[in-house]
């Protein structure tokens, strides 16, 4: 319940009109609790019908994906592209493959890019996509069949200056590579229209880092903040992907020590530190799982089950899995063992009852829409070399990165204290990333 008569209409309304969509519930919840002093204090957004329109997406589309196996057998999977803003800018966000993948999914992620994207400072617009393909298991001909049959249909739906999507879980260079080739054979036109590219076909450099690096710069600047740093503490990180990996690489050149990765099958706890370039063979080349990692590291221990990774003592924790894989029960857990700073690098991977363990023990605590915007603010700034058919250095992407991602810690705790909510960068986040969108969306009319 909000305080709010407004606040509580709309919610009930999301909830009515998206039922069975958990995710969905979840993460509009978080930013209209955040939104209670903003309608308090702007009434005209009540007015002009901002709220309920933010929630509703502009367009949702969902096809049919056929493609054949090796087999020979075909196969039935479901796109989907939520178009979810485009006040700002063309519809931006990534591209998830998944079996877990349904409407509910792709409806979250998409709203809450809505507000990351508005945090980067640069004009980009929310959306989100996917499918429940698993791309597990897959030859890469089965892989590229599929991403050619996705895109068949995902290209009359997207554009340049439309909708530009790019990388999310099962979706990196590969699939990108895959789905660029088949847009650009069915329109016949060299346009920006995917990020996270390949470095030889229109690629950013430092894009492939992006989000990983960005996450510890912004936990970097929130740590400096309160007198800490990155220096000799240590590093729990969730996932393996391509998160977790640039996560793990920053991180230590930070000075921290991170001794333990995860993929959905279970963890690994290296006390002496993680090696990197073994986890990079494995995942970025072979595609192993991260269980093979102590064939080669015996002193290092395996454990069967994710959950268990937020019991190792750490002192800074950052999950770049997937969402809700940090519970409450977790989040204690940290506590107890002194953690004092959670930055999300995945998608909403802490439960609302995690953040408020977080929020009532003091412990920092930086939300994905602020800590993990990184990689969407390196695709707009891959899409703004592609306009000029030009390419930064690593070092000048690298360094513009840097410069967002300060900006977004800068904006989130101010916008928090000016409402009261010192410290609390969730409503700080919220509150910087709704402020931006709603004036343009007061400015352009009902639309
Ligand atoms: P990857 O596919 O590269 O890696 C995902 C990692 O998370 C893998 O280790 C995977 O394990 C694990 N994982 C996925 N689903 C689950 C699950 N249901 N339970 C447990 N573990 C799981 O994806 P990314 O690293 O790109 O994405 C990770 C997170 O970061 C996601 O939440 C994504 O939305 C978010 N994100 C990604 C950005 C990007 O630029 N790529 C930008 C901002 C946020 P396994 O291999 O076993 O599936
Ligand atoms: O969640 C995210 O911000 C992403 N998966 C990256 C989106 C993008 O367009 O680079």
């Amino acid at each position: 319940m909000f305080k709010s008569k407004y606040l509580n209409g709309v919610m009930e309304t999301v909830i009515k009109r998206n039922p069975a969509e958990p995710e969905f519930h979840q993460a509009v919840r978080e930013v209209l609790e955040s939104l209670e002093p903003v309608i308090e204090a702007h009434p005209e957004f009540e007015k002009a019908g901002i709220v309920e329109r933010i929630v509703e997406p502009e367009r949702v589309v969902s096809f049919r994906v056929p493609w054949l196996d090796d087999q020979g057998n075909v196969q039935v999977n479901r796109g989907f592209r939520v178009q979810f803003n485009s006040a700002i800018g063309p519809y931006k966000g990534g591209l998830r493959f998944h079996p877990s993948v349904y409407q509910g999914i792709i409806k979250f992620l998409g709203f809450e890019q809505i507000f990351k994207n508005s945090l980067t400072g640069l004009p980009i617009g929310g959306g989100k996509g996917g499918s429940d393909f698993d791309p597990k298991g897959k030859s890469d001909n089965e892989v590229m069949r599929f991403c050619q049959s996705f895109m068949t249909e995902l290209s009359k739906h997207i554009g340049a200056d439309c909708d530009v999507p790019a990388g999310d879980i099962g979706v990196g260079g590969r699939e990108i590579g895959y789905m660029f080739g088949q847009y650009k054979r069915l329109r016949n036109e060299y346009t920006g229209v995917l990020t996270g590219k390949g470095l030889t076909y229109g690629g950013s450099l430092a894009r492939t880092e992006a989000t990983g690096y960005g996450l510890c710069y912004f936990t970097d600047e929130m740590l400096k903040d309160a007198g800490k740093s990155f220096k000799d503490a240590t590093v729990v990180i969730s996932g393996s992907g391509n998160v977790a990996i640039y996560a793990t690489e920053k991180a230590t050149e930070l000075g921290g020590k991170v001794v333990a990765l995860s993929d959905s099958n279970g963890y690994v706890y290296d006390k002496n530190g993680i090696d990197l370039p073994l986890v990079k063979q494995l995942k970025e080349v072979e595609r192993k799982r991260i269980s093979e990692y102590v064939k080669t590291h015996p002193e290092a221990e395996y454990h069967e089950g994710c959950k268990g990774i937020w019991t190792i003592p750490c002192d800074i924790a950052l999950p770049c899995a997937t969402q809700n894989e940090l519970d409450e029960e977790s989040a204690k857990a940290l506590v107890a063992n002194g953690c004092y700073a959670v930055a999300e690098g995945a998608n909403m991977p802490s439960t609302p009852e995690a953040v408020s363990v977080f929020q009532s023990n003091g412990v920092l605590f930086g939300p994905a829409k602020a800590a993990n915007a990184g990689g969407v603010a390196t695709s707009a700034l891959e899409m703004s070399q592609n306009s000029m058919r030009y390419s930064w250095t690593f070092e000048e992407v690298d360094a513009k990165l840097k410069d967002i991602m300060v900006n977004i810690y800068k904006n989130s705790r101010d916008a928090a204290e000016k409402y009261g909510l010192k410290g609390n960068f969730v409503a700080g986040a919220n509150i910087a990333g709704f402020m931006k969108v709603a004036e343009a969306m007061m400015a352009q009319g009902l639309v």
